[in-house]
């Protein structure tokens, strides 16, 4: 019983990111089908969304804001049971969002990846320090 749910909890990944930071946007694209709450409405996913990528539970999830505290303390959970956080940052605000996004995976080990959005509204100045 406990191997198994420490096999579960080592198979999560976990897309983690502000909110409409493109994370559902890319849950789409890597699970190649739509859950249908890609929008430009702040907070559009309210819960949890998972499927099965390369061996792997994905999972989609709220944005990170600073409102909604049930929903703040359920991610910090699934941070914790995850084993690869995969962090969405928007080009356009990068150094700002990861220095924020630091705290919530600096006590993590796991593999962390990291995914610029936006990267078609950058400047090109934001592009070629990013390269
Ligand atoms: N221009 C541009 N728009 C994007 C990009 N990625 C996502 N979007 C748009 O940004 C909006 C928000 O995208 P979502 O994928 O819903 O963002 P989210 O992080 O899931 O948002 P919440 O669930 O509300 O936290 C949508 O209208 C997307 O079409 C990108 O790389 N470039
Ligand atoms: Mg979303």
């Amino acid at each position: 019983m406990l191997e198994e749910k420490i096999q579960t909890q080592s198979l999560n990944s976990l897309i983690l990111g502000f909110e409409s930071s493109g994370k559902s946007t890319l849950f789409t694209k890597l699970a190649g089908r739509s859950i249908g709450n890609e929008t430009n409405v702040k907070g559009s996913t309210i819960h949890n969304e998972s499927t099965y990528f390369v061996n792997r539970n994905l999972i989609d999830t709220p944005g990170i804001n600073n409102a909604n505290s049930l929903i703040q303390t359920k991610l910090y959970e699934d941070i914790h049971s995850a084993s690869t956080i995969i962090l969405v940052v928007r080009g356009t605000h990068f150094a700002e969002e990861l220095e924020k996004l630091f705290p919530y995976i600096e006590k993590a080990t796991k593999m962390i990846l990291l995914f610029v959005t936006f990267s078609d509204k950058m400047s090109p100045e934001g592009k070629s320090f990013a390269s």
